[in-house]
């Protein structure tokens, strides 16, 4: 049998922590036949709260969980690691300025970029799920200088998947045959979820739907608002679906995309691609293939659909100023 795989979990006594820990223990992330070890690191407030996941863990006997570290050391928590799914982080919360926010999840970022440099195991695949969840990353590329910029990402498959929900439920086809959407740029409301390559059976979208104002207003829309939906439908955040989707972001670019042609979103170190400003963290369409994710090139891209691109990598760029000032300070 295969050797475990170590797997890095951050704010793991939060709510998507509760969520993700035991899809990957069930082998959702790496595969039914990959035995992991989960490394599960919180803070001190939560010290508690984590040793309660842990407990649960054990309780539920995994067949594939070869065994967890929990602690609130980050450089223990990062030894040895093989994938890092970086859920930890500092919420916004009601009264505070945006740069005070950045302020904390970079120095989070830095600290914890420090630690896995250090521990992480050469080839260490690392996912930012924490909000900002774009800068959050670059910030830990950049303060992790000796992992390869290519390892280092951030989630906009919850959004990818969001849209192919919506056109799904919209033309009554099973999401499994609803293909290509794209999310370009910022895991933010200035996210484009663009439709112009996605299929529908195998036929163009637009076809399909057959409605281009729903196409271009709402559903974009409610894809960009579907996270703030969900707060107040529940009132709490996504949880679920985002550790569903941190799941199939890592099981796709570790075991690949389809053959199929068919691509997912990710956000990785923007090369230019389309436009995209470069140095900063933007969501592509993507394609994986032994453990490597290239950006699909040479698709046509229509004026409305650049000028949305082009809003959230500005976006982008005003983030990284911002954190850079952080970081200065
Ligand atoms: P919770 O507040 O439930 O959990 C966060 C956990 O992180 C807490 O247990 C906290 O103690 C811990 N934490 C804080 N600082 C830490 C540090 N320095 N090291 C380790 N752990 C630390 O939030 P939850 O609902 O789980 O959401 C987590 C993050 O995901 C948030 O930043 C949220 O904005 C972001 N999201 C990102 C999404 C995406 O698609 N990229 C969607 C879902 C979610 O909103």
């Amino acid at each position: 049998s295969k050797a475990p795989k170590r797997v890095l979990v951050t704010g793991a006594a939060g709510q998507i922590g509760y969520a993700i820990c035991p899809m990957i223990a069930r082998g959702a992330m790496l595969g039914p036949d990959q035995p992991v070890i989960l490394h599960m690191l919180d803070i001190e407030p939560a010290k508690t709260a984590l040793e309660g996941v842990r407990m649960e863990l054990v309780d539920a006997s995994y067949p594939l969980l070869a065994g967890i570290v929990a602690t609130t050391d980050a450089e223990e928590a990062c030894k040895g690691v093989d994938v890092a799914v970086m859920v930890g982080g500092f919420p916004r919360k009601a009264g505070m300025e945006r740069k005070d926010v950045m302020s904390k999840n970079v120095a989070i970022y830095k600290a914890q970029a420090a630690a896995l440099e250090k521990g992480a195991a050469p080839g260490c695949k690392v996912v930012v799920v924490a909000n900002p969840a774009n800068t959050n990353s670059l910030i830990l590329g950049e303060n992790a200088p000796s992992i390869p910029k290519e390892n280092i990402t951030c989630l906009t498959r919850l959004d990818h998947n969001r849209a192919l929900g919506q056109l799904s439920e919209r033309s009554a086809t099973h999401v499994s045959k609803v293909k290509n959407a794209i999310i370009w740029g910022n895991h933010s409301s200035t996210q484009y979820p663009d439709v112009n390559h996605a299929t529908i059976d195998g036929k163009p979208a637009r076809e399909v739907i057959g409605d281009d104002a729903y196409l271009d207003g709402e559903f974009v829309s409610c894809v960009q608002q579907r996270g703030a939906a969900i707060i107040k439908a529940r009132g709490l955040s996504s949880a679920l679906s985002a550790a569903s989707s941190a799941c199939d972001h890592i099981r796709d670019w570790v075991l690949g995309t389809p053959a199929d042609g068919s691509w997912v979103s990710m956000g990785v170190y923007s090369d230019g691609s389309y436009g995209a400003p470069k140095g900063v963290i933007y969501s592509f369409p993507v394609t994986c293939k032994d453990g490597q994710w290239s950006i699909v090139q040479g698709l046509s891209i229509d004026e409305a659909s650049a000028t949305k691109m082009k809003a959230t990598g500005e976006e982008l760029v005003e983030e990284k100023a911002l954190a850079m000032e952080c970081l200065a300070d």
